[in-house]
């Protein structure tokens, strides 16, 4: 009976250090899918790089770096006048539950200063951090895609 007891304070301990844990989880996993970025020519300077992001709790991506740029900037685009101009932002909102699609055409991150090509086919890592959640490390594939036309490349 004794050691009867025992295992259900044990059982009961584990299930409070359990859930105690969860709400910790939930908070610090941001999911991203689908990272890729465009083929690079040699010498280009920039490329942009796509993402969709999904947080259970609200979240900011505040910053992002890559081994293959000297800085990764977090852009959005915009019309001035007749123009589509990419600007940079300081952190994108990752609203509770709603999956933030960085894409062509719209918010991105901006690889600036390519210290190598980005060779279709390859991947590579690429650092997100998040106001919250903290960083979180996801491969990027290298492709073409039948989207829209290629973003043209813009002055800083
Ligand atoms: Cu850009």
């Amino acid at each position: 009976m004794t050691i009867y007891r025992r295992t259900l304070i044990a059982s009961a301990g584990a299930l409070l250090a359990l859930s105690a844990a969860l709400p910790a989880i939930a908070q610090s996993a941001p999911k991203v899918e689908d990272a890729w970025a465009r083929p690079t020519v040699a010498g280009q300077a920039g490329g942009g790089g796509f993402l969709k992001i999904t947080s259970a709790t609200a979240d900011r991506l505040v910053a992002a770096s890559a081994a293959v740029s000297k800085t990764v900037e977090l852009h959005t685009m915009q019309m001035d006048g007749d123009v589509m101009r990419m600007r940079q932002i300081p952190a994108i909102e990752i609203p509770a539950g709603q999956t933030v699609e960085l894409k062509p055409g719209g918010l991105h991150v901006m690889f600036i200063g390519l210290t190598q090509t980005l060779d279709n086919g390859a991947s590579f890592p690429l650092t997100l951090r998040f106001e919250k959640a903290g960083e979180v490390t996801v491969d990027v594939k290298v492709k073409t895609t039948a989207g829209p036309a290629p973003m043209t490349m813009h002055k800083h």
